[in-house]
């Protein structure tokens, strides 16, 4: 069977990624529609050999649509996916808007596949934050070995994670920047003067600040990756803006119930779907952001016993937090649901106008 799919954002950074994957895995789609704001309507996007003209994504019939794909934030998808599943299309959204209602699958396909099984309750399946989903796809594999108790991660992510106008910023800072000595400095009317600089900078501030003290980038990791893995480890976060344009990393520290030692946890690591173990004590024997960019898999490197605990382990994980973290992730999730039989059904049944609308407003 082929499907009818739409990209809901699609001129932005991960619909663009998305068509390209699309195009790239030969996704077997019968029709491809690209939509987005009003204000891109008209606009074209490649999709392999093929130019599509935007369409508007506010007044798309959804009863015509297999599976959208939506990158529009999640005010937007609060708005557009429960429509879209009224009209029994399946909705994979890379908001934060339904990822923690107790009725949607938070998937990501090399650790929790079976989950998808609960597509029909919502019509509704979100793609976890792009930090959370490289966490997931290295922890998976150690946790079904020897049993996380815990895990404290420092995160290193790019600018692409907050969207196009980001990496247009960070380009215009380095652009415009004047450096004297060890000093940095912008002339008036160069940058924003009302942000804290990306370039020449760290930034321990990702996304809102909640009473705690965490940022919700940080809650996000710890609610996310319960959801998804188990919500018996427990998960400590520190998330950080850095002056790179595309790939996330982050140092992790884990400890076990269970004794595992670095050569296991490394065969464990090499033989788990989706990961590259990149791990040589020399210069560039590791993964870097721009190592990763462009690349599927999540990069572990720097694998070594934390002593300080009975049985931790550090290590570092990168992966290109467009692809991986949002634009295949989604595709690998839309892949998995058109292997299942009653996905296959429940289009069929629409084609043959047997349906209703099988989904209820979350
Ligand atoms: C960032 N991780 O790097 C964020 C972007 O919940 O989907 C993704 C936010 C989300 O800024």
């Amino acid at each position: 069977m082929r499907y009818r799919i739409a990209i809901g954002g699609a001129t932005g950074n991960v619909g663009t990624e998305m068509l390209a994957i699309l195009a790239a895995r030969a996704f077997p789609a019968a029709q491809v529609v690209a939509l987005a704001s009003a204000r891109s309507v008209g606009q074209t996007v490649n999709y392999g050999d093929t130019r599509l003209v935007v369409g508007n994504l506010a007044t798309h019939d959804f009863s015509q649509t297999d599976i959208l794909f939506l990158s529009t934030g999640g005010e937007n998808s609060r708005k557009v996916s429960p429509l879209a599943a009224a009209a029994g299309c399946v909705v994979i959204d890379n908001s934060s808007a339904f990822r923690l209602h107790a009725e949607v699958p938070l998937v990501v396909p090399e650790v929790n596949a079976p989950d998808l099984a609960h597509w029909r309750a919502r019509c509704i399946l979100p793609v976890a934050n792009c930090s959370t989903i490289q966490l997931a796809v290295a922890l998976a594999p150690l946790h079904r070995e020897a049993t996380i108790r815990r895990v404290v991660v420092a995160t290193y992510q790019s600018v692409s994670g907050g969207g196009k106008r980001q990496i247009a910023r960070l380009r215009q800072e380095i652009e415009h920047a004047r450096v004297q000595d060890s000093t940095v400095s912008w002339p008036p009317g160069t940058v924003d003067d009302n942000t804290v600089p990306y370039a020449f900078n760290v930034i321990p501030h990702i996304d809102t600040f909640l009473d705690d003290g965490r940022t919700r980038e940080e809650w996000k990791m710890e609610q996310e990756l319960h959801k998804i893995l188990d919500p018996s480890i427990r998960l400590s976060a520190t998330c950080v803006r850095v002056p790179v344009m595309v790939g996330h990393a982050e140092a992790v520290n884990v400890e076990f119930v269970r004794g595992l030692d670095v050569e296991s946890a490394r065969r464990c690591l090499t033989h788990a779907p989706g990961i590259a173990v990149l791990d040589k004590p020399e210069p560039g024997g590791y993964a870097t952001p721009l190592s990763s960019a462009g690349k599927d898999d999540v990069y572990v490197s720097r694998l070594r016993r934390d002593s300080t605990v009975p049985h931790g382990l550090n290590f570092w994980v990168v992966a290109d937090n467009i692809r991986k973290g949002a634009a295949l992730n989604a595709v690998q999730i839309a892949e998995t649901l058109i292997a299942r039989a009653d996905f296959g059904a429940h289009v069929a049944a629409r084609r043959n106008g047997e349906l209703g609308t099988p989904a209820d407003s979350p």
